[in-house]
This record gives structure tokens, sequence and C-alpha cells, in this order.
């Protein structure tokens, strides 16, 4: 899934500089006077790893800097114009479009703080002052400045799951990534069939985060149905987990077991993540019925549970807050691996090491 946005950018004009000549009280003829006209600002993309998506360039499309004060009298020359920083996402493709059309490569944006300039401002013109002579001391003229570059760009990004929904077939992950975000996943059409992880930009007031369903890992992925590669950036890239367990099933706890114990199989540095427990369907009135008895079981066991309804809405709110809590709580230079860095930041769920088999008894929910 790419996102794609085209803005407009400029940079400020030069100042011009100006024509003027001192004037004091008892020198009848002073001489030239004319200060320069400032530089205008310029125009950078930078990459800002605090950025997941480029949703901004939907509500800002065009970016000019200042231009350059105009020169004057009295030797002053105009200020600069402030330069423009734009802030893009580690992963941005800058191009440039042409006017034939054609988009050409720019830069890569594949650093924190990289940077590159997009629209140079224009040169400020010089003031009379400097073009005074021996032959012409009264000079009459001041260069204008000179305009400011401007480029339409292509931004591209290519979005990697920053949070990854889990679970077994029918849990509601399909569900629970189309209420959160724009994403359209086709839901419970062919559930075995889609072993590309679905995307969706969930937005929280200013931030956003890259939500993946990743169907496949439960649903027997880690037996050998091939995964592309970028299924496995994207397990790669992702900072927390979403298990999703049906609340109609007949043993959540066994549920969450085995998911746990299917997310260790996987490998691929799944089961070291941190992870939110979100028990689903709680529209559903036998389940809402269950909640309190289901919270003190997972409890017991050391794990903090969400209770949602995907179906409705309720709760998926505060399931967002969290895992974006926990997403900007995650230092994004450096995935959260080790045992010690995830308990110290956050309040997870992090399961001793379950001896327990894969529970029997699913009891034909796979359809
Ligand atoms: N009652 C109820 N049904 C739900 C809820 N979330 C999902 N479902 C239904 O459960 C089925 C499976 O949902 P889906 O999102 O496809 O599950 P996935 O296989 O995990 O992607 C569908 O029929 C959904 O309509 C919910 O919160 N409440
Ligand atoms: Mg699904």
């Amino acid at each position: 899934m790419i996102d794609r946005s085209q803005i407009y950018v400029k940079g400020g004009d030069g100042g011009n500089g100006v024509v003027s000549f001192r004037r004091e009280k008892y020198v009848p003829f002073g001489g030239p006077d004319g200060g320069d006209g400032g530089d205008g600002g310029s125009v950078y993309i930078v990459g800002d790893r605090s950025i997941a998506t480029l949703r901004q360039f939907r509500y800002r499309r065009q970016f000019r800097a200042k231009r350059g004060a105009h020169g004057k009298g009295k030797n002053m020359h105009g200020r600069r114009g402030e330069d423009l920083i734009i802030n893009v996402p580690v992963g941005t493709l800058v191009k440039r479009r042409t006017e034939g059309n054609d988009d050409v490569f720019v830069e890569d944006i594949i650093q924190h703080g990289q940077r590159v300039i997009v629209a140079a401002g224009g040169i400020g013109g010089r003031g009379n002052a400097r073009f005074a002579s021996p032959t012409n001391q009264a000079p009459r003229t001041a260069e204008q400045g000179s305009p400011g570059e401007e480029a339409t760009l292509i931004l591209d990004l290519k979005l990697i799951a920053d949070a990854g929904v889990v679970g077994y077939p029918n849990a509601g992950k399909s569900t629970l990534v189309s209420v959160v975000s724009r994403a359209t996943p086709k839901v419970a059409e062919y559930p075995f069939t889609t072993l590309e992880p679905v995307l969706g930009v969930v937005e929280i007031g200013y931030r956003s985060f890259v939500i993946a369903d990743i169907p496949g890992i439960i649903e027997g992925a880690h037996r050998g149905l091939g995964l592309g590669l970028d299924f496995l950036r994207h397990i790669e890239r992702t900072k927390t987990i979403i298990q999703i367990i049906d609340g109609s099933s007949d043993n959540v706890l066994s549920d969450l077991k085995a998911i746990e114990a299917e997310m260790q199989a996987y490998g691929e540095g799944l089961g070291d993540k941190p992870r939110i427990v979100a028990v689903n369907k709680i529209d559903i009135p036998e389940v809402r019925e269950r909640i309190r008895r289901i919270r003190s079981e997972l409890q017991d066991i050391g794990v903090d549970v969400y209770f949602i309804s995907a179906a409705t809405g309720e709760g998926v709110d505060e399931l967002m807050k969290k895992t974006l809590d926990m997403l900007t709580q995650a230092d994004s230079t450096a995935p959260i691996h080790t045992e010690q860095a995830a308990e110290a930041e956050f309040k997870v769920f992090r399961p001793r090491p379950l001896s327990t088999k894969k529970a029997g008894g699913r009891g034909g929910r796979h359809g």
C-alpha cells in the first residue's frame, strides 16, 4: 500500500536592492546608501521518524518559504527570508514532476534528520551602494531580487505496519482494521485466501499510525503457506501486536495461550514484541455477561485485557489510544526486542513460556 501525495513548493523571492542617497543636514550631496535585498528562504524536506504517514499533506499542499525583505536607505540590508522545513516520514521517496509530466528522482529519505533542498530561495538584489565606482559616484541602479525556485513534488511512502492485529479466523481482525481506519478489507469473504496484510491508517488527533490485519500467522502460515517478503517486512517493523480473541469462544484463556504459542512458533521476533490483548464481540449479550469472569481469569496470569466490539465500535477508541501510547513510547530507532527494555517501558503482556500444546476443542470455528 503506497501513500502518495503531490505538493507544491516555492522558495522565497529575493528582496530588491534599493536606490537611496545619504541625506544629512549640512551635507548637500550624500553618497549612495541603498542596501541589498535579503535572500529568500529555501524549502527543505527532512526525514522525521516520529511521523508515520503522509496524511498531513491532505490538509496542506502548498509550501512557500518567506521572501527576503527589500533593502533600505542608510545601507540597511533586507532581512533574510526564513527557510521552510517540511517533515516527512522516514522511507519517503521524493520526486519532482517535470513540465512534461515525468517524475524525476530527487531523494530517498531513509534516515531521521536527512535533509534535501527542494526549492532554493532567490538571491537578494544589490542596492545602489554596491554600484558606486570612481567614475559613477551616484549610481541610480539597484538590482531586483531573483525569484525563488518552485517545484511540484511527488512524495511516495510505502506504508509499513506499526501495529499488527493477530488472532484466529473470525475473531474480528478485518472488522477492527476497517472500523479504525479507512481501509476497506473485504470482511469475511475469503477467510483463508488473504495472506497479505491489509493496512489502514489510524488517526488520533494529529497523530497517526499504520495498523495491519495480519492474517496467516495463526491461520497456518508458519506451517509453510507462502508469505512474500513484504509480509516479513511488515512483521519485522511492527512494534506492537494486538491479539484479538473472539469473546464468544468457549474458552478465551486457552485461545489466548494458543495464539501465544503460534506467535512463538512463527519466529521472526514476533514472540518478543509487546502486545495488547483485546476480547471482541462484547455486543453479544452472552459475551457481555462473561466480561467480569474473563477479566479476572486473565488477570490471574498477569494480562491486562481490553473489551471491545469491533462491530459497534465500543471500546475501540481506548484500544487504539493504548496502541498509540505503546508505539510512542517505543523508541522508533530501535525496535524493542529485549525483555528488559519492554518491561521497563510498558506494562505489557509478557507471558511465561507456555508449556501447553495448542488447546483442542476449538469447535469448528475454522469453518
Ligand atoms: N457480533 C459481532 N460480530 C463481529 C464483531 N466483529 C466481527 N464480527 C463478525 O465476525 C465475523 C468475522 O469477522 P472478521 O473481521 O472477518 O474476522 P477475521 O477473520 O479475524 O478477519 C464476521 O461475520 C463479522 O461480522 C463484533 O464485534 N461483534
Ligand atoms: Mg480477516
